[in-house]
């Protein structure tokens, strides 16, 4: 069955030439039966790190990111989904907290040290897009060091 049929056998006008509809466009038939087919936007979401605190009194450490622009479906985002980021390997939990405002928090408790790591993290906001738009994902690197002058080293129970 075919998805579109816009009356051409050209590509790159939302309907394929094999009457498929084109990835990140939307099709509607009009009163001729004929399909029109209109671009979905796309929105180029950002995140970009904004501060690293070392807890003072246990192996945490907090990063604080800033996404935008803010769009009010990533309230309902898991961002434990949206997010993959190699401190999975060292942390021994990842908690996110978004403020619904822009500012995306992640708590990592780890238990071996992720001072001058390299972190690569993927946001892929996918499961907010919707027919009407489309959200595309983003890539940061950074390296961990505490802005807080404490190093993201492990401390044993003794220290605190
Ligand atoms: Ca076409």
């Amino acid at each position: 069955m075919e998805q579109c049929d816009d009356g051409n056998l050209i590509a790159g006008d939302g309907c394929s030439p094999t009457c498929t509809i084109e990835i990140h466009w939307s099709c509607v038939l009009n009163s001729a039966m004929l399909s029109v087919c209109t671009p979905i936007p796309q929105i180029n979401m950002t995140i970009t790190l904004a501060s690293t605190i070392k807890s003072p009194t246990s192996n945490s450490v907090v990063f604080t990111f800033d996404i935008s622009p803010v769009i009010p479906a990533l309230n309902s985002l898991d961002f434990s989904q949206a997010i993959t980021c190699d401190l999975n390997n060292t942390a021994s939990s990842l908690d996110y907290s978004y403020n619904g405002n822009g500012v995306l928090t992640l708590t990592a408790n780890y238990n071996s040290s992720l001072q001058g790591q390299n972190i690569a993290l993927q946001f892929d906001p996918s499961l907010v897009s919707s027919a009407f738009e489309q959200v595309l994902s983003s890539n940061l690197s950074f390296t961990v060091a505490p802005d807080n002058n404490l190093p993201a080293t492990v401390y044993d129970d003794g220290t605190y």
